[in-house]
């Protein structure tokens, strides 16, 4: 709780171009919050570390995903958008917290499992302590909800775990987060491997639709998708890549798997494919309108990492002193 409002956290690590994955379960739902909570939303850089970047991407995307956080109706003027290497607390506080985490907690997280499959040659410290960072970013700031994508429950799991155990330890530290998983667009699937998670770093750029994408190009995803011989659109077991995109149909329009189904009876998967596509892009184009605006002023997107730093320092700062003294940390001015 800050000023007598609940507070809401989350983050975008801009380790690639973001996709609609991360557009329908996350950016999407930030602003919605902005009026009932005091809204602290971070550019997670210091996540992106863990797989190996290039820095001069590694940079770029740092204003990018600022600039589609607002253009996605984050106004810096009512929520706190900043950078994470920006505040050094976020890293203070992750390194307490790594001796308040089990071995064995972080080894059971399937990001860890799956990320350190996909990149056997550098399976780092980093990689395998991303969550503790994680509860670090969310705990600084009395975190109440944390809006994000179902695959990220389980870091927020663990890190109620881990305030929670620094509680029993020192009394009234953290508020304990929940997570705010959407109701659809939770998990949105791959394009061409639709039991895999759509997900920037794949490298098969037709498995994702890119919030960029022009429109051209979201059609021609869409109607490469990989689907079943079935013809008719239907939401059922085991149709895997349909199901997928009735989700982002659904999420896109707000209509049920039932009336979608009405809407495509008679109708083969070729009609419906375009309709996912033209929904999709129909929905973009305001938000790449935006982004295209705010890249060309460099200057403010820099305006606005400063500001952005600057409030986030002054709560993080509070968290972690009270932290360092619980601790015994010796204070000096
Ligand atoms: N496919 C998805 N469906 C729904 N939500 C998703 N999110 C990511 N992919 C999907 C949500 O987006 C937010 C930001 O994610 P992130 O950048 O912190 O990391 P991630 O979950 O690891 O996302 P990616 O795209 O898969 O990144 P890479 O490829 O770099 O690992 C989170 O709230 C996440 O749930």
């Amino acid at each position: 709780m800050i000023q007598d409002m609940k507070v809401s956290y989350s983050g975008v690590q801009p380790s690639g171009n973001l996709t609609i994955g991360n557009y329908l379960g996350a950016i999407r739902n930030f602003a919605t919050f902005s009026e009932q909570y005091k809204c602290f939303y971070c550019v997670v850089d210091a996540h992106a570390i863990t797989v190996r970047q290039t820095p001069a991407d590694l940079r770029r995307r740092t204003y990018e995903t600022l600039a589609l956080y607002m253009a996605c109706g984050l106004d810096p003027e009512k929520n706190t958008l900043y950078v994470q290497s920006h505040v050094p607390a976020h890293a203070e506080l992750a390194w307490a917290l790594n001796c308040f985490t089990m071995f064995g907690e972080l080894s059971r997280m399937t990001q860890f499992k799956d990320k350190s499959a996909k990149h056997s040659d550098n399976i780092n410290a980093g990689l395998f302590t991303y969550p503790v960072l994680m509860a670090a970013d969310i705990l600084l700031y009395q975190t109440d909800v944390v809006p994000v994508g179902i695959d990220q429950k389980q870091h927020v799991e663990l890190c109620r775990d881990i305030a929670t155990r620094f509680n029993s330890v020192f009394p009234d530290t953290f508020t304990i987060p929940e997570p705010i998983i959407p109701k659809t667009g939770m998990k949105i699937m791959s394009l061409a491997d639709p039991t895999k998670k759509m997900s920037k770093s794949d490298e098969n750029a037709n498995s994702v639709v890119y919030i960029l994408d022009d429109r051209d190009t979201i059609i021609r995803k869409f109607k490469r998708a990989v689907t079943d011989s079935d013809t008719c659109v239907r939401y059922a077991e085991g149709k895997d890549g349909i199901n997928n995109l009735m989700n982002i149909y659904s999420t896109f329009t707000g209509k049920s798997h039932a009336e979608i189904e009405h809407e495509f009876e008679g109708r083969g998967y070729g009609d419906f494919k375009l309709a996912v596509g033209e929904v999709c892009a129909d929905a973009l184009r305001p938000v790449q309108e935006t982004y295209a605006a705010l890249m060309s002023d460099k200057a403010h997107l820099e305006a606005v990492m400063k500001k952005g730093a600057e409030e986030a320092s002054y709560y993080a700062r509070k968290t972690l002193s009270k932290v360092q003294k619980k601790l015994g940390f010796v204070q000096i001015r």
